[in-house]
């Protein structure tokens, strides 16, 4: 799904801003019609922004249900006889959309965008009026799952349910006739590269690409909707340096040029052979970060302030990749990641699949996690969805090199198997160049798990020393070994995609005291140990970069603090300690 651009015959209007914003406590405003009025009642609210902490309104922060946002947009007089698209870069976690009387579109899945062609509903140079519930619930059905029980919402993932319209809202100009999709895919062959792509129009007109280097300067071309451009003297994408070219991707009328659109491009290879994981066929070991899309107010708003400094934190420590923990991120995060040479794990919103973890951490009965009364086929069928849209959404990033469709799922019944078995498989055919995988919990050791067997790439989650021999870190050292060792035998690259404590920034302590500083440090050297002994294990991701916000629990102290700097982004000890490993040079 191509994001929009402005360009030689496109533009762009954004609808970010102030919008109209109300509650719907009691669900009334879908049968009310709301959207066939100016918002009675409503309160300014800023978009992008999660709507939970903006207000300061405990019944703003903990609602459940549906949310209605309004706003008014005047289309351009100058796009009068073009296609108009009006695009939500996501809605979480389900919306429907009117434009003035008429519903456009509806979407499930918190973290991807949608759109409608809604040219038969504008006029340009006239005023619409745009309409959108928003529904946080979380259902056996949705991603991630939950329940909802006496108007009271349950998860099963430890990250605040924020919600809203976290990313942004445009509404932008196609021709009629148009580029609808590229794909692309590069090769490396010592010196020479290769860019396979593909294109997808609607209306008549030929094809034709045109791949510029970062100095603007033509490199190849061709015309056909399919083909392979041959790059020499290629200057790859590589981890550290995000080098791309621009492929122009043109629909030509006879000479006119009926659409254009500018696409970048990262020439790279990734592969996972035996134990190691290749990127441009050179072995890569990841070390950076589990993140999360939260910050103080704004909740999981996309905000390029805040994401240029997490980039600027990341490399100050060293770190060359995250994961994107837990749910697919903002795009412009995929871009600056693409623009700097990080490296990416592409993350599925599947978290919280495993109800015998969260019986024993929310102390009730659950049902099995798998099943018709729970997440069933329907809801496989709507995961499967989700892959399909982040597929189509992130496939022509350099920087995403592994796709990871679960966090931490349960995994040691046939019920997990015959679930997994068919969305891997689907992965794999929608994309057949990058390689997938499901991230393992603690509870389901080497022996026990029957999922990590279906993917590329083991991804083990670990807290031995702070979950397990809690302030022991000689135990939790050598258990960690042992365990190491035995996934190391599977003869795939292993990951720890988590490992990390709880601290409490400022808290200090001369002995191994979990919450303190040193202590947090101290466990990730003795993590490090491990990992440096154990050939097989090729990535270090800590939990987390920053302290997040979560659902109240006696375990969190106003969240989560596992981050290595604070929510607000000062650093905790650990950061030094992670800098002076990943960066001994400084
Ligand atoms: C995990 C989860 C992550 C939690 C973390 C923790 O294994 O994947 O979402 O936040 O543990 O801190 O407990």
């Amino acid at each position: 799904m191509l994001r929009p651009q402005d360009g030689p015959t496109r533009e762009r209007k954004s609808l970010n801003g102030m919008w109209r914003f109300r509650l719907d406590p009691d669900g009334v405003g879908r049968e009310q019609e709301w959207f066939r009025t100016p918002l009675a009642q409503a309160r300014d609210m800023p978009v992008p922004a999660s709507y939970n902490d903006v207000l300061a309104d405990a019944t703003v922060r903990d609602h459940v249900g549906d949310a209605w946002y309004q706003t008014t947009v005047r289309v351009p007089r100058g796009w009068a006889g073009e296609r108009v698209v009006l695009r939500f870069d996501s809605a979480t976690h389900r919306a429907v959309v009117w434009v003035d009387d008429v519903e456009v579109v509806r979407h499930e899945g918190g973290y991807t965008p949608f759109e409608a062609d809604v040219t038969a509903h504008v006029r340009p140079g006239e005023e619409s009026r745009v309409t959108v519930v928003v529904d946080n619930r979380l259902t056996w059905h949705s991603l991630p799952p939950g329940i909802v029980e006496d108007g009271r919402q349950t998860y099963f993932h430890d990250f605040f349910n924020y919600a809203g319209l976290h990313r942004s809202v445009w509404l932008y100009s196609t021709p009629a006739a148009h580029v609808s999709d590229v794909t692309v895919v590069t090769g490396l062959d010592g010196g020479t590269g290769t860019v396979d792509h593909r294109v997808e129009t609607v209306g008549a007109g030929d094809v034709r690409v045109v791949l510029t280097d970062a100095a603007g300067r033509e490199v190849a071309r061709d015309e056909g909707s399919t083909g392979r451009l041959v790059v020499e003297d290629v200057h790859p994408w590589r981890p550290g340096e995000g080098y791309l070219y621009d492929l122009r991707v043109e629909l030509t009328r006879e000479a006119e040029v009926v659409d254009s659109y500018t696409l970048p491009v990262g020439v790279r290879t990734v592969e996972v052979r035996g134990t190691q994981f290749l990127v441009n066929g050179e072995p890569f070991r990841f070390t950076g970060f589990g993140k999360h899309e939260d910050a103080l107010f704004r909740g999981k708003a996309h905000d390029d302030v805040l994401m240029v400094h997490d980039f600027a934190l990341m490399e100050w420590t060293g770190a060359n990749s995250l994961r994107t923990s837990h749910y697919p991120y903002a795009e412009e995060v995929l871009d600056h990641a693409d623009r700097h040479g990080i490296v990416v794990i592409d993350e599925t919103a599947a978290v919280g699949q495993n109800l015998g973890l969260m019986a024993g951490i929310l102390r009730r009965q659950f049902p099995p996690t798998f099943s018709p009364d729970t997440i069933d086929d329907a809801a496989r069928e709507v995961h499967a969805q989700a892959i399909r849209e982040l597929v189509a959404r992130d496939k022509n990033h350099p920087s995403v090199v592994l796709w990871s469709i679960a966090n931490e799922p349960e995994s040691d019944t046939d019920a997990a198997v015959a679930y997994f078995q068919p969305l891997v498989a689907l992965t794999r055919e929608l994309d057949p160049t990058r390689p997938v995988g499901t991230v393992n919990m603690a509870f389901s050791p080497y022996g026990r798990d029957r999922l990590q067997a279906l993917g590329d790439v083991v991804m083990l989650n670990r807290y031995y020393g702070w979950y397990l021999h809690t302030g022991d870190l000689a135990a939790a050292e050598q258990a960690l070994q042992a365990e190491l060792e035995q996934w190391a035998t599977e003869g795939k690259p292993v990951l720890v995609t988590e490992y990390g404590a709880d601290t409490l920034a400022g808290l200090h302590s001369l002995t191994a005291e979990p919450w303190s500083e040193e202590y947090q440090a101290d466990l990730l050297d003795t993590y490090h140990r491990v990992f440096d002994r154990v050939e097989a294990v090729v990535g270090e991701q800590v939990w987390n970069f920053a302290d997040f916000a979560t659902a109240p629990s006696v375990g969190r102290v106003a969240g989560n603090r596992k981050g290595v700097f604070t929510r607000d982004r000062r650093p905790k000890a650990a950061a030094f300690a992670l800098r002076r490993r990943w960066r001994p040079l400084g």
